[in-house]
């Protein structure tokens, strides 16, 4: 089942209907440990309607929720993050949390700077080393339950992290950073493990980038990563947490404006957005 935001309102897409879900609000569905049923419960008794899209465009699926990030998740991210801070030190820090009991875990954005499908994420101005960072997001309840999946891009730039990790904030939290979409994939069952997650950057409609891993490539466990991050805090509309990247392009890329950026994961859909 997915979870569609439009202009027009949400969205259920089920067993290929589409339901219109009226002004049903997604802060007081967010919140709920049983959306699935729920959600269930609410299409029985709601109209179907044409299609996803038409003349609705998307928008992220995302209220008031917070937008959080785990990071070094991937052995291909712990390698990545220790050679471009090699110069100011960092060697150590990101071998040791890869290993370490506790995660990585950082603020990464609010719904005012996430994007949607097919909407403009923007480098920093004064970045000269920009990626993309193609992550399963999981969508979580107030209660701190796994009760879907998105796909996030985790917009970061990686010269200003590298040159001192008490950077990382500037390096990640930004005026259109982060992109969430296209739709929550509402479901009761963890996602395979060889659920595969696939990156490719367009310029002027040829490749330039491609890479892909899979989830059993993610060191953490998903409920694990969202229990550390719901101790000692309080999310009343729920908060989606990026999962972190296993897909590095080569050093020399930096992103250009125009660029588009596709995000596939397995079962979710693919997430498109073009570079400011
Ligand atoms: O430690 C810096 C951030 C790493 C990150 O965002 C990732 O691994 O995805
Ligand atoms: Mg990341």
């Amino acid at each position: 089942m997915k979870l569609y935001r439009t202009v027009s309102g949400l969205l259920v897409e089920y067993e290929r209907q589409t339901y219109a879900l009226g002004d049903a609000d997604l802060d007081s569905l967010l919140a709920r440990d049983d959306l699935y049923g729920h959600l269930l419960r609410v299409i029985g008794g709601s109209p179907v309607v044409a299609e996803v899209t038409g003349d609705a465009p998307l928008l992220a699926p995302i209220s008031t929720q917070e937008v959080w990030a785990a990071g070094v998740t991937y052995f291909r991210s712990r390698s990545a993050r220790m050679d471009e801070s090699k110069d100011a030190g960092g060697g150590t820090f990101y071998d040791r949390v890869y290993s370490a009991e506790r995660p990585e875990l950082f603020f990464k954005s609010t719904a005012s700077r996430a994007v949607g499908h097919l909407d403009k994420v923007a480098v920093r101005s004064d970045a000269k080393w920009s990626v993309p960072e193609p992550e399963l997001t999981l969508v979580c309840s107030a209660k701190g339950k796994i009760t879907g999946y998105t796909i996030g891009n985790d917009m970061s730039s990686r010269d200003i992290e590298g040159e001192n990790p008490l950077y990382l904030p500037q390096a990640k939290v930004y005026h259109r950073s982060c992109a969430l979409g296209p739709a929550i994939l509402v479901t009761e069952q963890p996602l395979r493990r060889d659920t595969r997650i696939t990156l490719e950057i367009l310029r002027d409609n040829a490749s330039v980038f491609s890479g892909a891993t899979t989830l059993d490539q993610l060191k953490r466990d998903p409920q694990t990563l969202v229990d550390y991050l719901f101790r000692d805090n309080a999310f009343p509309t729920g908060a989606f947490l990026l999962t972190g990247t296993g897909i590095v392009p080569p050093d020399n890329f930096t992103l250009h404006a125009r660029d588009e950026i596709r995000i596939s994961i397995d079962q979710i859909d693919t997430l498109i957005n073009f570079v400011a």
